[in-house]
Formats: C-alpha cells, sequence, structure tokens
C-alpha cells in the first residue's frame, strides 16, 4: 500500500520535470534515504531555501557566478515510503518493499542495494535485518530510480552528498577497507576544511575519515556508486549529535544542526566548482 504510493508518486514527478542544461555542471544532494533520520530532510529544505536566496541576493560577484555556472538536483525524502509515520514505525531504517518469498519482515536497506561491491561487507542477508541489502543489486524502485538519473548525466555531476544522521562524521568514499578512491587525499583535505567550517558555525565537533576507519565498513551504498560512476566529490554527511538523543534529536537543535551542516556542504561545492 504505502509501497505503491512511492512508485506512484515519488520519481515520475522528480524525474520527468528535469531538464539538464547541457553547459552546467550538477550537484546532487539526497535526504532521507533512511526512514528515522529525520534531520536530514529538514537539511534538504534548510538547504534548498537557503542557497536559493544565495543565488537571488548576489551578494558576490563569486556566488554569483557559481550558481550560474551549477545546478542544484536535491531530494528531499528519498525514501518516502519508510519516511510516512505509521504507528511504530518511529525508528524505521528501510524501505517498505515486501521481503524475499517467505520472509515475514519488510524492507531493503536502500544505503546497501547500489551496485558498488554489492552483497560484500557490512550487510546481513537475514531479511529481516536492519542491513538487509536486498534480492539483488539495485532491486529497489528508489536504487533503481537515482542510479538511472544520476547515471545519465553522471560526466556533469560534480559533488553527490548524501544525507544522514547521527554521529557528527563526514565520510568519504569507500566503505570497503580495500578499495581506495584515487583522490582519498583531496577528499580527505576538502572534509577537514568542510569539517571546520562545520565547527566555526556553533562549535559542534565533526570526525572526517572513510566509513571502515571511522565508523564501519559497508558495501552497497549509493556514495560508492557515485564515486565509481566518476562522479569526484562523494561524501555521506552523519548530522548531529553524537548519540545523546540519536535518531530522536530534540526539535531545538534542529536550526543549528542544519545551519552548520550547511556551511559544510557549501564548503565542499564551492571546492568542487572551483577546481
Ligand atoms: N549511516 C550510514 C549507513 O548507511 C555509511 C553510514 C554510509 C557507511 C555510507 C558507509 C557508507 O549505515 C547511517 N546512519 O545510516
Ligand atoms: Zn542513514
Amino acid at each position: 500500500m504505502t509501497y505503491s504510493y512511492f512508485k506512484t508518486l515519488t520519481f515520475s514527478s522528480i524525474i520527468t520535470n528535469t531538464h539538464h542544461c547541457p553547459n552546467k555542471k550538477i550537484i546532487w544532494m539526497d535526504c532521507g534515504i533512511h526512514a528515522r533520520e529525520w534531520i536530514a530532510p529538514a537539511f534538504c529544505q534548510y538547504f534548498v531555501k537557503t542557497v536559493h536566496k544565495l543565488s537571488r541576493t548576489h551578494d558576490s560577484e563569486y556566488h554569483r557566478k557559481m550558481m550560474k555556472d551549477m545546478d542544484f538536483y536535491v531530494t528531499t525524502v528519498l525514501n518516502v515510503d519508510g519516511y510516512i509515520l505509521l504507528s511504530q514505525t518511529r525508528l524505521w531504517r528501510k524501505n517498505r518493499s515486501p521481503g524475499p518469498a517467505g520472509c515475514s519482515c519488510l524492507g531493503t536497506d536502500l544505503n546497501r542495494n547500489f551496485y558498488s561491491n554489492w552483497g560484500t561487507v557490512g550487510v546481513n542477508f537475514s531479511c529481516c535485518s536492519q542491513t538487509f541489502p536486498g534480492k539483488s543489486p539495485v532491486s529497489e524502485p528508489e536504487a533503481q530510480a537515482v542510479t538511472q538519473f544520476v547515471g545519465n548525466i553522471s560526466k556533469d555531476v560534480l559533488a553527490f552528498l548524501t544525507i544522514h544522521s547521527y554521529g557528527q562524521l563526514l565520510l568519504i568514499p569507500y566503505g570497503h577497507p580495500q578499495v581506495i578512491a584515487p583522490n582519498q587525499d583531496e577528499l580527505m583535505e576538502v572534509g577537514l576544511a568542510a569539517a571546520e567550517a562545520i565547527k566555526k558555525v556553533h562549535g559542534m565537533d565533526y570526525k572526517v575519515g572513510t566509513s571502515p576507519t571511522i565508523l564501519y565498513a559497508n558495501s552497497g551504498s549509493s556514495r560508492d556508486w557515485a564515486r565509481l560512476q566518476g562522479i569526484p566529490y562523494c561524501f555521506t554527511f552523519e548530522l548531529r549529535d553524537d548519540g545523546t538523543h540519536g535518531f530522536e534529536l530534540p526539535p531545538d537543535q534542529i536550526r543549528p544542526a542544519v545551519e552548520e551542516a550547511y556551511s559544510g556542504a557549501l564548503h565542499i561545492i564551492t571546492h568542487a566548482h572551483d577546481k
């Protein structure tokens, strides 16, 4: 029921209404690939509103040019079916697709379903697990939509920013401990500078590193898929907090959390544009 809601509503409207302008570079951002990480969709909304103002106020020659050079594709809630709040689903992570035959649980972890070392590390093939990677790579409509849409334009995409919570981390490719991004050093540098920009806003500390070194190994993430496509600046943001409240971030932290993350995202985007 909620599953068909996704299929009819979300991507048909997003994708068919988008016209790619061939001489512009693209910034991709998605939020809410995991249902319970509510601060992420809030961030995408804030980002759109704020970046939009940046282009309207034309406060500097630099930003005017930057906004002219680039298009932003922002998907505010990637996992809509999961995000719909049902009783008892506040902490739901996966999508809501039916499991394999004979499985009584719903849902695939969309951030394990992409075509990037799919099914190798950091997954659990029990269909009831939180990290069930799906029946096969890109089995899910949400992962298919991103793969198809971003795949078609990937040569023009400068940055792929995928927003999660929690942990206050900026994660760079790859999730697989044996795969190393060709520009890992540069990604590290850009990430560290973004973390500094974040800290300046409300004093919060963000850690920077590859997923296996500062969080855990994984496979099939959208970020790793994007890097494998050749998109140079691919980051996973883990927004507030540090685990005190976890996914249930108190409302009075929404604004500061999105403000500081905006500053970090803008740093990465600026670097990608200038490079
Ligand atoms: N964290 C991410 C997850 O999918 C991640 C962390 C992303 C690890 C990308 C490796 C690659 O598990 C949350 N909070 O979902
Ligand atoms: Zn997540």
